[in-house]
């Protein structure tokens, strides 16, 4: 690393000064001397140390966004899935060997150290950790983007497993203080909820206007975390809300002489900050949900809109200045906010304030499946937000006026694109509003964008072509290379340079290299070094023996019946099978990994994850078994273990039903690492197939199309199970309490449930996946071939770079350029 690339302003990042700064931050940050000091203060003295060389580039990079007066990116988002920033923080600013050697020099192991950090798990899955990814690529190309969401004071829970079942605890993740966050005590907005509208007349008399009177008030409070991107002095910023109690609400109780009542409230409302809501759509208790939801939207655009208006008059000029980005219809609250802001805040007339609301906005669909659509009861709505709830049926009005103009008499078509939907009491549709209220929506893969466009979608494709686009989701190769994987990092760099770092497609560069039997047998030793370390870690974190000979087959992501776990314990449960029926020699020795968390509602999925449990038990006592094959629980999945396990898989498992999944990004990230895919042609699987190319990944299955076909033909998962004995045995050995001896009903319904509806198609492709299964077993006995097509999934991931992903953003729907 060359420090002179750097402003020779800024504090210095050689050996010796971050060895006296992190001294120095001992003593006078932590207050402690070297000899009490313990890793987790270590940990936070060089946290301080480089947190202070990533102020000085953050101040500057703010400071010249308002200078060039450049156009904004601001992404709403109620998750930002982050995990740990220490390393992201030093190798992003490229002092990480730097930092190593002034550690070794204090007689300190920056390994250790880095463990000491909690994840900022303020997320569920993939549509947070595609935020993170996404702000690490927007800083990295020197976009000016901004992060708005919640600061969630318990993030994910944490994933304990007893006698096989999830216990959910809750993560205290702030409990020792956050040296990555700066509270901004100044920032402060109020948000209002509940009361009613009054409606008046202007003073000149030329129109109404309406107040809204509120029954309540929360400050909503900033902190600040510092996004930097690699290798550029682009510092962005991550702006997560909290909320507290407003100090008048305080006094007026006190002034009533009502003490308790007021600590009361105080809680009450500070609640709204409290907790990171789990994916989940069966869940009641819901109302907080939406006060979330408005909680983070109305302060991120008061905070928008005064700083638009520090430096320009004229809000008409505001698309042209900023535009936002809602991630999901999480904030779709958004459109019906800007509208009240123009309208009832700043006077302006319907027609102006809806252009700019219809230009300034963009929305993300992560999902198809109907039934995931986030619908809210007016009701609920109304009390909560009244002033918004007219402000909808205004949009919903005047929209449906004009789709009655271009379909005369079809009363069906408004039925279908109402905003406010009907079946089931009176609900408002959030993805309907969304698009209506922004000019770009964006399916996150090929797939899923087709199939919004010609099935979910339809009539809005059709009443609004073009506005519906294609962004295939990407990952950031920082995170997910450079800091997971270094030893294949080191590897890449001696073959092909570092460039790649910033321009994935560069790893291409590696194909010439598929030729080379010396190349690719360093390529399989990084791997099977990062096969040990995970047994190390599995040691140390699981109390469980791995042998890193075998082969490693990977499904992790969190559990959803969609996602199909259990075809592959099923496939799992066949290989046992055969073994016992004195087959084991024929299968290549494998340890089958499952990690992921189910939402704590979502039975079905907790079930799942205890038979994955009863399985493992029973396979793991089996001595006919002779050890080739182990089933394993990973428990607690999360952002810092995935960077363990990503490294060390062989097979990734990616075998959700063929139209479900809408992208997917755990799939990019363990071909990026070398594994090989084994997977239906679903979300981004499809576009890795066409990349690699259809030698180099196991692809099986029904398409989307023939799901739906065979599903319109009336899908009878009995009859296959008649028609194949070894899937009829299986599924009967899950049912008939095989594995669950001391309870033989407890897989009764699942069973049942396989047989009689089976809605994701586990039984359909059950073959076909077995049959894939079996050339992944034949290809794994030729080692040199394994690794020849690992190394050419790894050379043909360039496309799968976030980076690539926000340069489409901003050229197809943001139009913004870079600060230089
Ligand atoms: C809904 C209601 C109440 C509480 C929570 C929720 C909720 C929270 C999170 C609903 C959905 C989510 C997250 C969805 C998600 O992660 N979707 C995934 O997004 C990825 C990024 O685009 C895709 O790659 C995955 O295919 C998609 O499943």
């Amino acid at each position: 690393m060359d420090p002179s690339r750097y402003n020779q302003d800024y504090l210095p990042i050689d050996v010796e000064a971050l060895q006296e700064a992190v001294s120095r931050r001992l003593i006078y940050r932590i207050g402690k001397d070297p000899f009490t000091a313990n890793d987790w203060d270590w940990y936070r003295a060089l946290s301080f140390a480089v947190r202070d060389r990533l102020i000085e580039r953050w101040m500057e990079t703010q400071r010249s966004y308002y200078r060039k007066d450049i156009k904004r990116v601001y992404y709403l988002s109620l998750e930002f899935l982050i995990g740990r920033t220490l390393t992201n923080s030093m190798l992003n600013m490229g002092f990480m060997d730097s930092c190593d050697a002034a550690l070794q020099r204090l007689g300190l192991d920056l390994e250790r150290l880095r463990e000491e950090e909690p994840d900022a798990a303020l997320g569920n899955g993939g549509l947070g950790r595609l935020a993170a990814c996404l702000l690490d690529s927007m800083a990295t190309l020197d976009l000016p983007g901004t992060g708005y969401g919640i600061r969630y004071e318990y993030g994910m829970f944490r994933q304990k497993i007893e006698d096989g079942r999830q216990i959910e605890v809750p993560d205290n993740w702030l409990s020792r203080g956050n040296p990555w966050e700066f509270p901004r005590p100044e920032v402060v907005y109020p948000i209002r909820f509940g009361g009613h509208v009054a409606v008046g007349k202007r003073h000149d008399g030329s129109r109404y206007v309406f107040h809204w009177m509120p029954d309540e008030e929360v400050l909503a409070m900033a902190y600040d975390t510092p996004i930097p991107g690699y290798h550029t002095d682009t510092v962005n910023n991550l702006r997560l809300w909290s909320a507290r109690a407003t100090e008048e609400f305080d006094l007026q109780c006190f002034n009533q002489g009502q003490y308790i009542k007021a600590v009361e409230g105080k809680a009450l409302s500070e609640n709204i900050s409290k907790v990171l809501y789990p994916e989940d759509s069966s869940s009641e208790n819901q109302k907080l949900r939406l006060r979330q939801q408005y909680f983070f939207v109305s302060a991120s655009l008061q905070d928008i809109l005064r700083r638009f208006q520090s430096n320009h008059d004229d809000l008409r000029e505001l698309p042209d200045k900023v535009t936002i980005q809602l991630n999901d219809t999480h904030p779709a609250i958004a459109i019906p906010e800007l509208m009240r802001l123009l309208l009832d805040e700043r006077e302006l007339e319907w027609q102006a304030a809806w252009e700019i609301t219809v230009r300034t906005f963009s929305y993300t669909n992560h999902t198809l499946l109907p039934e995931a659509l986030e619908t809210w009861p007016v009701g609920l709505f109304s009390q909560m937000l009244p002033r918004h709830m007219q402000l909808i049926y205004e949009i919903n009005r005047r929209f449906m006026l004009q789709v009655s103009h271009a379909y005369p008499g079809d009363g069906d078509i408004l039925r279908r694109m109402s905003i406010i939907g009907e079946e089931g009491g009176k609900r408002i549709r959030m993805a309907h509003l969304a698009i209506v209220g922004s000019h770009a929506v964006n399916g996150v893969s090929a797939l899923h964008t087709h199939l919004l466009k010609s099935s979910t979608f339809a009539d809005f494709e059709r009443y609004f072509p073009g506005r519906i686009k294609n962004v295939t989701n990407g990952i950031t190769p920082r995170r997910w290379l450079n800091q997971a994987n270094p030893g294949l990092a080191l590897l890449i760099n001696e073959a092909i340079g570092d460039g790649w770092v910033k321009d994935l497609e560069r790893l291409q560069e590696l194909r010439e290299f598929a030729d080379d039997p010396a190349f690719i047998e360093r390529f399989a030793d990084v791997k099977m070094n990062r096969k040990i370390r995970f047994a190390a870690y599995a040691r140390r974190h699981y109390g469980q023996l791995l042998d890193p000979h075998t082969m490693y087959d990977v499904q992790v992501k969190r559990i959803h019946e969609y996602k199909r776990q259990l075809l592959n314990l099923m496939r799992t449960i066949t290989h046992y099978r055969r073994m016992r029926g004195g087959n084991a020699r024929e299968l290549m020795p494998r340890t089958v990994l499952i990690g992921g968390k189910a939402a704590p509602g979502y039975w079905r999925a907790k079930q799942i994850i205890r038979l994955i449990h009863d399985v493992a038990d029973v396979i793991d006592n089996d001595p006919q078994v002779e050890g080739r094959l182990k089933l394993l629980f990973l428990p607690n999945y999360d952002v810092s273990s995935a960077a363990e396990i990503i490294p060390a898989a062989n097979l990734s498992q990616q075998i959700s039903t063929a139209g479900m999944e809408a992208s997917g990004t755990g799939n990019m990230k363990l071909a990026l690492n070398g594994a090989l895919t084994i997977g239906t042609m679903d979300g981004a699987n499809i576009e890795i197939h066409d990349r690699v190319g259809a030698d180099n990944i196991f692809t099986f299955g029904l398409s989307a199309d023939e799901v739906a076909n065979l599903k319109h033909a009336g899908y009878r998962p009995r009859e296959w199970a008649e028609r194949d004995e070894e899937l009829k045995a299986v599924v009967e050995m899950i049912r008939d309490g095989y594995f669950s001896p001391e309870e033989p009903d407890r897989y009764r319904n699942l069973g049942e449930d396989l047989l009689n509806q089976d809605p994701f198609m586990v039984l359909a492709d059950y073959r076909a996946y077995m049959e894939a299964d079996e050339r992944v077993n034949r290809l794994y006995a030729e080692p040199a071939e394994w690794h020849r097509r690992a190394l050419i999934n790894t050379a043909m991931m360039g496309y799968f770079s976030s980076d690539r992903t926000i340069d489409e953003y901003a050229r197809k729907i943001w139009r913004v350029k870079p600060r230089r």
